[in-house]
């Protein structure tokens, strides 16, 4: 057991001891993990609930998201399984990590330092899921929609189009390799 599940623990107990309101996930992660992401320029407070600190990135859903959480100005890599969105052009910047199949995901659930969340803020991608997946300008329907060619096995782009920049608002990745072709 480490040092978070021995804190949920004490948590738990403590909770039931004084008959308190069950603690939502996020408020039982330990101090030293929120003070490592307040230091990194999160607001923990409103984060997406659910989250854990894994070494340096958050994750949510035992890892099927997870985010960097200090931006990089190296080219970095994604992945296998995962759809990788990064804030800056040439797999720069920020970075996170979608590995969920068949359904939307959101990003303006998603906190980025330096801006209310990851809506319009992607400016490079890499798709490493074998499957093809599609972003989305914005989170509602009808969109304009871009594809992202699993077929052929990793694909990605460094370099958006202007009139993509920053657009991107919504992900699915599906279980298909025939949706961009
Ligand atoms: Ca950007």
């Amino acid at each position: 057991m480490n040092v978070r599940n021995v804190f949920r623990g004490f948590c738990v107990a403590v909770t039931a001891v004084l008959g308190l309101t069950v603690m939502a996930p996020s408020s039982m992660a330990s101090p030293s993990d929120t003070a490592k992401l307040t230091a990194a320029g999160f607001d923990v407070e409103t984060l997406k609930p659910g989250w854990s600190l894994v070494g340096d990135e958050l994750w949510w859903d035992n890892g099927a998201v997870r985010q960097t959480i200090e931006p990089s100005a190296e080219a970095a890599g994604c992945p296998a399984g995962y759809v990788c969105f990064f804030s800056g052009p040439d797999l720069t910047g920020y970075g996170i990590a979608f590995a969920t199949k068949g359904k939307f995901i959101f990003l303006p659930e998603y906190q980025m330092v330096g801006s209310t969340s990851w809506n319009d803020q992607m400016s490079s991608w890499i798709n490493a899921t074998g499957f093809d997946a599609r972003w989305y300008f914005n989170v509602s329907t009808p969109n304009t929609i871009r594809c992202m060619d699993g077929s052929h096995g990793v694909s990605g782009k460094e370099h958006l189009p202007a009139a993509d920049d920053n657009q991107a608002s919504a992900l699915y990745i599906y279980t298909r390799t025939t949706v961009c072709s």
